[in-house]
């Protein structure tokens, strides 16, 4: 490893994940919130019966544990929510929205809360107060004066809990359309439409409590130690009760490497820290697929010889003959891939592929888990059913210590979907909601994220209404994204914190302040629960603990009603009756979503409720009613046309991830510890050899521009060349700064997925010297 501290805010990380460096970096979050004791009062609440949800991850706790679980990024995101400081009239009369557009994300969302309603005015181009009734008003005289309910969109992102996120979809489809671009889109879409078609659910199999069964866990393009650190007990505790934990990732993640429980008083007293796996590969970006491929086919040799000299069996033939379909096909499919393209796509070698083969093969029960860097490239759908083919050979699905992980991102993402939120929403969802509310529900499948911006770009789509998130800066191709919405009539953000979206006006705009997780939501029948569900589909309640800064700020499913109410009247529900108390809410879910029957009781259940898994149950809810084998063959060539058509070699390839700072497109602090970088983001990871080979030095600033044959230029300016760990061929560089380098057009098949972990580009001497941050 050849590390080069040529600049003093880049210093390679040298303690283990979490521990002391954790504890005094939310310390300084904490202090920094300007309400540091009654933070620390809500955040002992978080996760536990009766507290709130954790706003970070969707990771679960166990059920039973009453312990109190939260991490340094949990607490991170409670102080960022639950933070003094205000953006409020005074402050948008102090600055125009062009002013605030020069600002960084960093300092937008640092502002503070949201807390009063506003519209955009583009005459002085300053935002400015406006009551609720004005803006219900003004959003429903948009809405009902279109052509066609088709031409808005109405985005979610995934921290709606489940009360807001039905109220949401019953008002999108009673006004008359599918089109539910949301933040999934960008992230496990892959792993829904992989798991639908090979297992008949598009959600992980697995519960908590499988990892204690497991013996071999499988991590795959996921950084838990930044992005779901409580994941890493669980991992911890696997390695310690001698399970194998096997990693891959281009990266040498800290958190993936070694863990000192936060927790655990001796272990940071003596300064001792574990290792986190057992095994490590570092496959090329995009490079899974063909490495699943290649243990599938060890398996098949071991197979073949076991069978040949009367040994036990590698597959478990009673499970493929009793539950599953296409094996022959598949199996057909591995014989015809040659080794030499495993191993030139997966960038590993065949001595790896094989000690992961062993291992895979050894263990009784594997989990494999995975997340963005197996989920946001062209070829993510085929590399999941690869993974599920795998985990069919040997029966890993549906038995205790063993099944499919997709771990999840935004803590209540999995919930929206199962609520409705899905712009390809299944025939037996709008039966039910047909038959309850009794209006006849749209039947066409509506927008994803990609669609959205291209009927806005196109002129299709005249009013974007977003719950939530960041449309501007978490969508690919930035600066068209930006044009798609500024193209709208009415764009609308429900949001707790400024950012660039409201900035990224339509000719009329309007910013409405919601309540968080943390935020006590008051209603007139008292304050109320919502609910969520975590990535191993357990359903449970949250309770805001916080005081909210201003009487002023909604709550989600407030403000939900409040538009339908003005678009619709009372159609098809009474939109108040069911704000005064979300258990009215939930009898609506329990009425038309499976699973939910006697929802209300059944969420007082301490820590929650299993919503079930029919994959895990063994039961096949696909067309043939078998768990499906799917003989896709490797990618022939990673790149894409569109880059093989610009006739040039790509210096490297880009993959954009998150740094320990961050959480999405809320930019938390300068820092990315784990990676020893400090005090800047617009940074790009290469291997030293690659930077020489190119021409340039370790710490230049470069320009990063993407190849892609269609005459836009794509380039972002001024980023820091830093020599890394990192395998030759591969950068990596920090979303969203990179987002505007991801063509639209580049996105999954089946998916629509942005492929924002493979990017083909070429560096630049930097033109200028960048942004100042
Ligand atoms: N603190 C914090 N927590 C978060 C978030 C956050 O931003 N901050 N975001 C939340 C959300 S919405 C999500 S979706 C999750 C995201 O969680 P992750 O998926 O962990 O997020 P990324 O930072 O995108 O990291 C991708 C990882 O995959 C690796 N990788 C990239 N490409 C490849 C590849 O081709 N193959 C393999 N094997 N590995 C690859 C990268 O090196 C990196 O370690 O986290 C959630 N939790
Ligand atoms: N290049 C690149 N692009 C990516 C990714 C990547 O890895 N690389 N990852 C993708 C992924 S996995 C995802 S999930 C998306 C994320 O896309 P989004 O979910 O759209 O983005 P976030 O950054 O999570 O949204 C942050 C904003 O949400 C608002 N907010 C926070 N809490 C609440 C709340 O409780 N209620 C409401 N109404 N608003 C709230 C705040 O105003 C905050 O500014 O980005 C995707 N984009
Ligand atoms: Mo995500």
């Amino acid at each position: 490893m050849s590390l080069q501290p040529v600049d003093p805010r880049y210093k390679p990380y040298k303690g283990a994940a979490a521990g002391w460096g954790a504890l005094k970096s939310v310390t300084r979050f904490w202090l920094d919130s300007k309400q540091p004791f009654k933070n620390l009062r809500a955040l002992l609440k978080t996760n536990q019966n009766g507290g709130f949800d954790c706003p970070g991850c969707a990771w679960g706790d166990s059920p039973e544990d009453g312990r109190i679980k939260f991490c340094e990024n949990g607490a991170k995101a409670v102080n960022w929510e639950a933070t003094k400081r205000r953006v409020d009239a005074a402050f948008f009369a102090r600055y125009s929205v062009s002013q605030l557009r020069e600002q960084s994300d960093y300092w937008l969302e640092y502002q503070g809360r949201l807390t009063q309603p506003m519209r955009y005015d583009r005459q002085t181009d300053h935002y400015v107060p406006v009551s609720w009734e004005k803006a219900f008003a003004l959003v429903a005289r948009h809405l009902n004066q279109l052509e066609s309910p088709h031409q808005a969109e109405f985005y979610t992102s995934g921290r709606a809990s489940n009360e807001a996120a039905y109220l949401y979809q019953l008002f999108v489809r009673a006004f008359g359309t599918n089109n539910f671009p949301d933040c999934s889109n960008m992230c496990h879409e892959a792993s829904g439409v992989a798991l639908g078609q090979s297992l008949g659910v598009g959600k992980g199999s697995v519960t908590f409590h499988d990892f204690e069964h497991a013996d071999a866990i499988f991590v795959l393009g996921q950084n838990p130690g930044t992005n779901h650190p409580r994941m890493l007990e669980p991992l911890r505790e696997a390695v310690k009760r001698g399970a194998q934990v096997v990693c891959f990732n281009p990266l040498k993640e800290r958190g993936l490497e070694r863990f000192q429980h936060p927790q655990h008083a001796l272990e940071m007293l003596s300064n001792g820290s574990r290792p986190l796996n057992t095994a490590f590969f570092r496959p090329a970006l995009g490079g899974d697929m063909a490495a699943i491929r290649g243990i599938a086919k060890f398996l098949l040799q071991w197979e073949r010889e076991a069978l040949a000299n009367g040994e036990a069996p590698v597959f478990d033939h009673a499970f493929i003959a009793e539950h599953s379909e296409g094996v022959d096909a598949y199996l057909a499919e591995v014989d015809a891939t040659p080794w030499a393209q495993i191993e030139q796509q997966s960038g590993l070698g065949l001595d790896e592929i094989e000690i992961a083969a062993r291992i895979y093969r050894d263990a009784g029960n594997v989990i494999i888990c995975w997340a963005m860097g197996i989920t946001q490239h062209r070829h993510s759908v085929p590399t999941i059913q690869e993974i599920v083919n795998l985990q069919l050979l040997r029966g890993n699905v549906g038995r205790p210590g063993a099944g499919l992980c997709p771990v999840r991102g935004h803590s209540n993402v999995q919930g929206d979907r199962t609520m409705g939120i899905n712009d390809r929403p299944p025939a037996a969802l709008l039966d039910a909601l047909e038959k309850r509310f009794g209006f006849k529900v749209p039947r066409e499948n509506g927008h994803n994220t990609v669609e959205a911006i291209n009927a806005m770009l196109g002129g299709a789509a005249k009013v974007f209404i977003g719950l939530g998130g960041n449309f501007a800066q978490a969508t690919p191709d930035s600066p068209r994204t930006h044009a798609a919405l500024q193209n709208c009539e009415l764009t609308v953000q429900i949001s707790t914190k400024l950012n660039r979206s409201h900035l990224t006006v339509g000719q009329e705009a309007l910013i409405l302040p919601c309540l968080g997780r943390t935020d006590i939501d008051y209603q007139a029948n008292g304050p109320q629960a919502v609910t969520v569900e975590d990535s191993f589909s357990m359903i449970h309640a949250s309770f805001g603990q916080l005081e909210p800064s201003s009487r002023e700020m909604r709550s989600e499913p407030a403000i939900i009603a409040g538009i339908a109410k003005a678009t619709l009247g009372g159609h098809p529900v009474d939109w108040d009756a069911l704000i005064a108390d979300y258990d009215r809410i939930r009898e609506l879910i329990a009425d038309t979503i499976p699973g939910f029957d006697d929802f209300n009781r059944r969420v007082q259940h301490p820590g929650g409720f299993y919503l079930g898994n029919s994959a895990n149950a063994r039961q096949w809810s696909t067309a043939n009613g078998r768990a499906n084998f799917k003989a896709n063959p490797l990618p022939e060539d990673l790149l894409h046309e569109k880059v093989r058509r610009t006739g040039q070699t790509p210096h490297l390839i880009l993959q954009t991830l998150r740094s320990h700072d961050q959480y999405n497109t809320t930019i938390y602090g300068l820092d990315d510890r784990y990676r020893g970088v400090r005090g800047q983001r617009d940074v790009v990871f290469a291997n030293e050899t690659d930077i020489r080979r190119l021409g340039f030095e370790p710490g230049q600033k470069v320009d990063l521009v993407t190849l892609w044959d269609d005459g836009v230029e794509r380039r972002v300016s001024g980023f820091n060349l830093l020599a890394f760990d990192i395998p030759a061929g591969q950068a990596a560089a920090y979303y969203p700064e990179t987002n505007p380098l991801v063509p639209l057009e580049s996105y999954g098949d089946g998916s629509y997925t942005p492929t924002s972990k493979f990017v083909a580009i070429r560096l630049e001497a930097a033109r200028d010297n960048g942004r100042i941050l």
